[in-house]
């Protein structure tokens, strides 16, 4: 999700984009959305300079770039480097932080515990830790959900899907969703929409998690089950690992279930990115409208602080290109959707 794997050479502010996109991993290690979403800005809006930015005062003139962020891009400038980013590179805490939470499902409060409960390894937690089945397999598989996935192998893990689901009934599509939809070189994880034309959510359930699954697991593609890793679930989604039968490395793989007639609106959610549907997510509210994976409502009546006092009616769920139009945005291919 980071902005990296970019060709920046060619622009004047490259080395201050390198060294911030370092600083935007760390937050985002260390799970500190707020502030890797402002590096994130930060580092998009320094892409469409065609000057190198030397000073504090210019880089706070630009668009979201405040000004401790400004001091920084001065300081890079300066010295070539950034303390800040040192620091954290060089703390022991900071280190046994990172890589605690570089296991799957695991947040910063779980991860402090352990900390706290004075564990510094793996190797500790395995030995010493009480720890759930998610996590253990998140620590035996540590540096295979480390790993990118190259966007050929993501492919050949929805034709595996696709192939098992055209057997067991060849109306059912899969489409395969998050950064591969927006063209990445390489993904997190695989992302995939299940979806069959004119079935309801609760038949597509009954396939997925009566037969699918279960046949997937059996013939060793699917390896297990992850618990989810936040928000309740609500059925429609399944998280979990696969691997090839050509290879041995585990990867991330998240399911959605979607009837045809919520298609638009998950088309939306799970390509992503993240700021771009909080991006479209936050203009529909303004516009007193809301945007959810399953359909955009309008009539929407919010409180002072913006909170929600109803549902709002449903105007369209199916077609993505119409939710935009009634937004009023401009259509977005995938490939542009990075913010
Ligand atoms: N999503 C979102 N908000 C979140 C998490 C996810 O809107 N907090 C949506 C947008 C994401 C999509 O779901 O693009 C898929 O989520 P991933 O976490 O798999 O992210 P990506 O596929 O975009 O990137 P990666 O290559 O890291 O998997
Ligand atoms: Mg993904
Ligand atoms: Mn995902």
């Amino acid at each position: 999700m980071n902005p990296a794997g970019r060709n920046d050479s060619s622009n004047p502010n490259a080395r201050t984009i390198e060294i911030l996109d370092q600083m935007c991993k760390h937050y985002d290690q260390m799970q500190d959305q707020w502030r890797t979403n402002a590096y994130r800005r930060a580092i998009a809006t320094l892409r469409k300079q065609n000057t190198k930015i030397t000073t504090s005062k210019q880089a706070a003139a630009l668009p979201a770039i405040g000004s401790r962020l400004a001091d920084k891009i001065e300081e890079i400038v300066l010295t070539d480097r950034l303390r800040r980013l040192d620091s954290t590179r060089d703390d022991p805490t900071d280190q046994v932080l990172r890589l605690f939470l570089g296991i799957y499902g695991v947040g910063l409060s779980q991860a402090n515990k352990w900390i706290q409960a004075g564990y510094r390894t793996l190797d500790d937690l395995v030995t010493k830790a009480k720890l759930t089945e998610s996590q253990k397999i998140g620590i035996e598989h540590y540096d295979d959900f480390a790993q990118r996935i190259p966007r050929a192998e993501v492919e050949a893990h929805g034709d595996f899907i696709k192939n098992a689901l055209r057997k067991l009934d060849p109306a059912f599509e899969a489409i395969i969703m998050g950064s591969y939809r927006r063209g990445a070189k390489n993904s997190g994880d695989i992302d995939i929409i299940i979806s069959k034309p004119g079935a309801s959510i609760t038949d597509i359930r009954d396939v997925v998690f009566g037969t699918l699954v279960p046949s997937l697991k059996t013939s060793g593609f699917l390896k297990c089950k992850l618990a989810a890793s936040s928000r309740s679930d609500d059925g429609t989604k399944w998280h979990g690992v696969s691997c090839l039968p050509t290879s041995t490395t585990w990867r991330r793989l998240d399911l959605l279930l979607v009837p045809d007639y919520e298609m638009g609106a998950a088309l939306i959610y799970f390509t992503g990115n993240d700021i771009f549907n909080r991006s479209v997510r936050l203009l529909a509210s303004k516009k007193g409208m809301r945007l959810n994976q399953r359909g955009l409502y309008k009539d929407v009546v919010r409180g002072k602080n913006r909170e929600r006092l109803n549902d709002g009616i449903l105007v369209e769920g199916r077609r993505e290109k119409k939710i935009f139009e009634i937004l009023g945005v401009p259509w977005r291919e995938p490939t542009e959707r990075i913010c």
